[in-house]
């Protein structure tokens, strides 16, 4: 537990040696995690998602900078999409968002999802929890949108930003994978070029489509040119007040409850999920059950059970 005390007081080298270990799911880390938990809960989760290249990146620079004038630490966390030529993450976004990577405050991390058996978000909570132990305020999370992975962020962060940028050609398709229902605000960024105006003026229409009862919060679309830095202030200021609607909602705390019962349930996926991986090697135990399915010796929900029943055995004997 030698990395936790000095996490819990903000040190960043102890913090991505966790973060590496828990990367390559070393059981120590995990464990280290553990004694995390209890000192988590604290830090406000904002989830940035759109297509590539949308300027996502480029706005948590300009977006960083706005919160460390409100005196807000920060922790970045950018899920990188997997090369399929190497396998590693795209380091670009470390460079793109290097101009304020040398505030000790700011925190910043590319994380690559491939190999991680839980799943994207039970990585990004475990994560998410090592920075919220350091301390951090507010923790930002990117995401490329493609359908799952947008509406998995929705369900992790308090706050959802949808990114849409002219000339993607893609407003359209965002808006009918359920991306209006998930997002708490809207950014347009690229304002600089001509055709900005139309894709708010559509996500705006499609707002109006929708009726929102009063005292419901009403996303709001915020034009932004992120290179330019521009924009940044009325999104702070628009982030503050979906916090501020939260918790005086009562809000706030219904996210947390979500995300617990998320995280739960992705944990239980994830263990009963391994086991069935090493199970189906041959001579394995599952291989077995599906002779005796084949047969139909045996129902599917039956041989499901007793593959719980085994998992059960299994992780008792393990943990005792
Ligand atoms: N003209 C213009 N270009 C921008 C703006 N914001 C970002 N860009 C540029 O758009 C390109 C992509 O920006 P990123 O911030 O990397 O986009 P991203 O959404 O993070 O991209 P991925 O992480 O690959 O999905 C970069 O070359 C930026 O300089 C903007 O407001 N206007
Ligand atoms: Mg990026």
């Amino acid at each position: 537990m030698e990395l936790v005390n000095k996490i819990l007081k903000g040190d960043v080298q102890a913090a991505a040696r966790l973060m590496r270990g828990l990367e390559d799911e070393v059981p120590q880390a995990v464990e280290e995690l553990e004694t995390l938990y209890p000192h988590t809960g604290k830090a406000y989760i904002v989830g940035i998602a759109g297509a590539p290249g949308v300027g996502k990146s480029t706005l948590i620079d300009t977006l960083i900078s706005g919160l460390r004038r409100e005196n807000m630490t920060v922790g970045v966390i950018a899920i990188d999409p997997t090369s399929p030529f190497t396998g590693g993450a795209i380091l670009g976004d470390r460079i793109r968002m290097q101009q304020t990577s040398v505030d000790k405050d700011v925190f910043i991390r590319s994380m690559a999802t491939r190999g991680w058996t839980g799943g994207l978000a039970k990585a990004t909570l475990s994560m998410i929890h090592v920075f919220d132990a350091m301390g951090k305020d507010i923790i930002l999370v990117e995401t490329v949108g493609s359908g799952q992975a947008e509406v998995d962020i929705n369900r992790v962060a308090d706050t959802t930003i949808i990114v849409l940028s002219p000339g993607m050609g893609d407003d359209v398709q965002l808006i009918k994978a359920g991306i209006m229902e998930i997002a708490n605000i809207f950014v347009v960024n690229r304002a600089d070029e001509s055709r900005a105006g139309d894709v708010a003026q559509a996500v705006e229409l499609m707002l109006e489509m929708k009726t929102y009862p009063s005292g419901e919060w009403k996303p709001s679309v915020i034009l932004t040119e992120a290179i330019y830095g521009k924009g940044t202030e009325e999104l702070v200021e628009e982030l503050f007040k979906h916090r501020e609607y939260l918790v005086s909602s009562g809000g706030l705390e219904k996210c947390r409850r979500e995300r617990a019962k998320f995280e739960l349930i992705e944990t239980i996926e994830g263990f009963v999920g391994n086991y069935v991986q090493q199970e189906t090697g041959e001579g394995g135990y599952l291989e077995k059950l599906i002779d005796d399915l084949a047969q139909r010796k045996i129902s599917p929900p039956s041989a499901a059970l007793e593959i719980i029943n085994q998992f059960t055995k299994q992780f008792n004997s393990a943990t005792v």
